[in-house]
């Protein structure tokens, strides 16, 4: 994607791997759209820290930071006498860093078993697979983009973009291809709490002058009811063998009105999305993050110059955070894949070939 870094135009993807270092390097997602910052990794635990604090962030994209940390892993240890049991514990603390979201299984497992194992192999492979998921997005755009004619009003959810894909993205891809194309509508935007997730994708939709408006995740009903949503596209971080998805929670409230109002509903993912060895969505383990970043919204002061957390909440309130919801097959109209459009009873046989 093109980002301007430090006042310099560049062509960066979401995460890579500073060869003359060793340093996985990301783009901060926290600060986006107020600092565009460089996040430096230069250990495997770093890499774990920055997926566990959501500074990379998006199915995709994680699955390619733990990748590229398993790699910095092997990288790291290659010469100790403990590096069997060294590779395990990285494998299993990347891989407990974010548990819904499959990508980072098949990353991590595709470098696990690189025959022959060593530090230049795993490298390759993590690079391989991060530049697979950016092609895939790509191809995504080219799908998905048949579906979006004039004068649309699309809503998505979450954030999907580049940043969350490595690159091009999953549902935004299809959006901005469309707009590229010439052809003119709207995007309604939910805000995503509770980590604004919008906020991401308003910045990137704002870099193509796309139309869109930013709306509660609450008032999605209100819009659909006055018929102003003729269609939603969002993505997905798992996706079972059955068609059931793990989204960002709020997804699965969005497809049931979308199904009241027959509004169609599609999901995006790429080929890393795909989880061949979970059948159904009940069997998905749905990630439960720390109750602050509900009694906490972190935002940028302008006054200070830098993000600030403030709390809305006293200590004693409870709260309960699942970072996930599931949303089962039957209220998905379509699966917008590298492969085509894609109904349920298709996933699982294009995604073994
Ligand atoms: C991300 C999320 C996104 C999908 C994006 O969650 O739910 O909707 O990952 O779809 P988080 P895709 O922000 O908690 O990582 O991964 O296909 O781009």
């Amino acid at each position: 994607m093109k980002i301007e870094i430090d006042g310099i135009l560049t062509d960066r993807p979401a995460v890579w791997w500073d060869s003359t270092n060793g340093v996985v390097r990301m783009i901060d997602q926290t600060k986006i759209p107020f600092q565009i910052v460089v996040h430096n990794c230069p250990t495997y635990r770093e890499t774990v820290q920055a997926i566990e604090k959501m500074i990379i962030r998006g199915a995709p994209s994680i699955g390619a930071a733990a990748a590229y940390g398993l790699a910095q892993a092997i990288q790291e240890f290659w010469n100790s006498e403990e590096f069997e049991d060294q590779i395990r514990t990285a494998y299993n603390e990347l891989l407990a860093a974010r548990p819904t979201a499959v990508d980072l299984k098949n990353g991590l497992d595709l470098i696990r078993t690189i025959e022959p194992l060593t530090p230049e192999n795993a490298l390759n492979q993590a690079q391989l697979f991060a530049n697979q998921i950016a092609e895939e997005g790509w191809k995504i755009g080219q799908v998905g983009k048949e579906l979006i004619t004039p004068n649309l009003n699309i809503l998505t959810h979450c954030h999907t973009g580049a940043l969350a894909l490595v690159d091009y993205g999953s549902a935004l891809s299809p959006i901005i291809q469309a707009w590229e194309e010439g052809k003119r509508f709207h995007v309604y935007v939910d805000e995503t709490r509770p980590r604004f997730q919008g906020r991401m994708t308003a910045w990137e939709l704002s870099q193509y002058n796309i139309n869109h408006t930013v709306i509660c995740d609450s008032a999605s009903g209100f819009f659909m009811s006055q018929g102003k949503v003729d269609l939603i596209i969002l993505g997905a971080d798992r996706v079972t063998r059955n068609g059931d998805i793990a989204n960002k929670i709020g997804t699965y409230n969005l497809a049931v009105l979308a199904s009241h109002h027959n509004i169609p509903f599609y999901t995006a993912f790429p080929t890393s999305t795909f989880d061949f060895s979970t059948l159904t969505g009940k069997d998905i383990v749905i990630e439960q993050r720390d109750t602050k970043e509900v009694k906490q919204v972190l935002g940028y002061s302008h006054t200070l110059n830098k993000n600030e957390i403030v709390s809305l909440y006293t200590d004693e309130v409870v709260f309960s955070n699942p970072a996930f919801d599931v949303t089962p097959s039957e209220l998905i109209t379509g699966y917008i894949t590298p492969h085509g459009i894609l109904n349920k009873f298709q996933l699982e046989e294009t995604f073994s070939n």
